[in-house]
């Protein structure tokens, strides 16, 4: 409620316009036709006018729902958000890369079996959240993505929002730009490895020359490794097309400089394409090698291979898109103040070296400074994020090809200032045919002013703008915990999320698997089972009881409680905390959730509910007796 007086008192008077008062007029200068191009002179009626336009559009009221879903990459958080677009609400966080103390993520058995029970790193660093595909358009299946921290890709189920599968790429370093193939479905999930290693990388070599990196490529229905490519130079972000033949990364490090200006020396770097079509046929054909321990086939993507083409581009470019109507890959300068629109159907021709590299460049329309990325409207334009001018530009791509052959135009349709340096922006279904060019997502790194102050870390700042008519106008600031690289939007009937879990779901079936060897049933058993000095405790929840109130074992026992909550009433999840065993976990209705510890000293420890449940949740727990080994 304070949020709208403050919008209203911050209107623009005639003179004496503060920089608080006008960052916070800024706030809706889109709406009110004040754009990054010059703004416009405005009464206070229209000021108001607009004001109130802008808070219905993002207005979701008591009890309605958001049209759109929004997974937000949590950065080096490690996890994925669930937001409601437009309102900007926060829904769930999907523990991936990290560990949750609520869910019990990183520490039920269920999590360890996705995330490895030897090898659990508690660190995630995810940029890039996609979701797989049938012909170009979400199927609402999983969502991918990247940890650039420790080299792994995860995929999420998004019929009950829990990550089912995690996969540590081998033979390359950091996984970066990760995109799907869109046709005719997501069969691969493609991700590019961002640092050049030495191969073995076993400390008999650490030159660069002999360094390189790979593009990835993961089996999207079992998350195994299907292939790598070897490349010149290294690999950022990247995008895949529309017949399901190619796909596209940009490159920085052409150089293969470990310096900051060494990365800098080429005037261009490149854009790689890469022929999935030939390089699955030299993968069925046996033409590959494999490294070191590693079963993966290898292929050689550097020099003139007939997998690759270096189509060299301006400077340090990063973001690559494609345009949803197939045409373009677009690469994004950084460095130069331009995008470089590659042609798609170009390419077939230029894998058979009947045109040259550059041929396949149709427009390199001039931007503004600091080009990082850019997404589309489904109306032929194109959306670039300007980090350095801290706006997005709104640009035609085909008056920006007409431009590129000499006709001039005026390809750029407006310039929005963002507040403040922008990295990606995201606009409603634009990675697939349906892009609605409803809601255009910007995230941005810095919000510096813009929220009250905190302490020197600052939260980013997601705005919101309606990109649905001629003018981008700016309707929400939300501020975002480190570090949002990246969203997605999907409209909400394209998802279907399940109310409460199947009792045969796949993420407790060793828990199942282990209790039938018990000679247990999960839904009935209350009991304790020992063998040898490993204990395992089956126990039921219905609101507000544990099936198990005491259960005894000795001092040093392995213990694991399987806990199986009856419950099949929506929204009735019970927890299980262990006090001072470092054990906490959530289970939902119909769901099973296990977790091993060790028993401490003997004594009396009490377990209790940690999710409220019932009038009755405080009272929900029990003790666990600790013998004398
Ligand atoms: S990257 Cu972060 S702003 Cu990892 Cu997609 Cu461009
Ligand atoms: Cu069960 Cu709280
Ligand atoms: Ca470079």
């Amino acid at each position: 409620m304070k949020k709208r007086e403050e919008l209203e008192s911050s209107a623009p008077e005639e003179s004496g316009l503060s920089r608080r008062k006008f960052l916070g007029a800024t706030a809706l200068a889109g709406a009110v036709g004040a754009t990054g191009l010059g703004g416009a002179v405005m009464t206070r009626e229209s000021w108001a006018a607009a004001v109130k336009d802008a808070q219905n559009k993002v207005h979701v009221g008591p009890g309605e729902l958001d049209e759109y879903y929004g997974f937000w990459s949590g950065g080096h958080q490690g996890e994925v958000r669930v937001l409601g677009v437009p309102s900007m609400r926060e829904l769930m966080r999907i523990p991936v890369f990290n560990v949750d103390s609520a869910t019990g993520w990183g520490i039920t058995n269920e999590s360890k079996d996705v995330l490895g029970h030897d090898n659990t790193y508690l660190n995630g660093d995810c940029h890039h959240p996609h979701i797989s595909m049938e012909d170009g358009r979400y199927d609402g299946k999983y969502l991918f993505i990247n940890d650039k921290a420790n080299t792994r890709v995860a995929r999420i189920r998004l019929d009950i929002m829990k990550t089912d599968k995690i996969t540590h790429i081998p033979n390359v370093q950091a996984i970066h730009g990760l995109r799907l193939q869109k046709v005719p479905r997501t069969k691969y999930v493609f991700c590019n490895a961002e640092f050049v290693i030495p191969h073995p990388n076993d400390g008999s070599d650490y030159s660069l020359e002999n360094s390189y990196t790979m593009w990835n490529a993961i089996d999207a229905d079992t998350m195994e490794m299907a292939w790598q490519v070897i490349v010149d130079g290294n690999l950022d972000n990247m995008d895949a097309d529309y017949t399901g033949k190619y796909a596209a990364s940009t490159c920085y490090n052409s150089e293969k400089s470990a310096t900051l200006e060494g990365t800098m020396r080429n005037d261009r770097d490149w854009v790689v394409v890469f022929n999935v079509e030939r390089i699955e046929a030299a993968v069925k054909a046996g033409k590959f090698k494999t490294i070191g321990d590693s079963e993966v086939p290898v292929v050689d993507g550097r020099g003139d291979s007939e997998f690759t083409r270096y189509i060299p581009v301006p400077k340090n470019p990063h973001g690559l898109n494609t345009s949803p109507d197939g045409k373009y890959f677009i690469a994004n300068g950084k460095l130069s103040p331009t995008c470089s629109v590659i042609q798609i159907d170009k390419l077939d021709d230029l894998f058979d070296d009947k045109i040259e590299l550059r041929d396949t460049i149709v427009a390199e329309p001039e931007l503004g400074l600091g080009p990082l990325h850019t997404t589309f409207d489904g109306r032929g334009n194109a959306y670039t994020t300007l980090f350095i001018d801290s706006q997005v530009c709104k640009w035609n791509i085909a008056d920006a090809i007409k431009d590129y052959n000499g006709e001039k135009t005026n390809y750029i349709r407006q310039k929005l200032d963002v507040h403040y340096q922008p990295g990606h922006n995201h606009a409603s279904l634009t990675e697939s045919r349906d892009a609605d060019g409803k809601w255009l997502v910007v995230l941005s790194k810095f919000s510096k002013d813009r929220f009250l102050p905190v302490g020197p870390l600052h939260p980013e700042n997601d705005q919101l703008i309606d990109i649905s008519g001629e003018e981008m106008k700016l309707v929400h600031d939300g501020p975002a915990f480190a570090e949002p690289h990246d969203c997605i939007l999907i409209r909400r009937d394209q998802i279907k999320t399940k109310k409460i879990y199947d009792r045969d779901d796949p993420s407790f079936a060793s828990a199942r698997a282990q209790a039938e060897k018990d000679g247990i049933t999960l839904e009935g058993a209350n009991e304790v089972v020992r063998d040898g000095n490993k204990v395992r405790v089956y126990m039921t929840s219905v609101a507000p009881q544990y099936g198990t109130t005491e259960f005894k074992v000795k001092e040093g026992d392995e213990v694991t409680v399987y806990v199986t909550n009856l419950d099949s009433i929506e929204d009735v999840s019970h927890g299980f905390v262990m006090v001072n065993h470092g054990v906490s976990m959530e289970i939902s209705p119909q769901q099973t959730a296990s977790v091993t510890f060790t028993a401490g000293k003997p004594g009396v420890y009490w377990y209790y509910c940690s999710w409220f449940c019932h009038a009755l949740h405080m009272e929900m727990g029990g003790r666990m007796l600790v013998e004398k080994a």
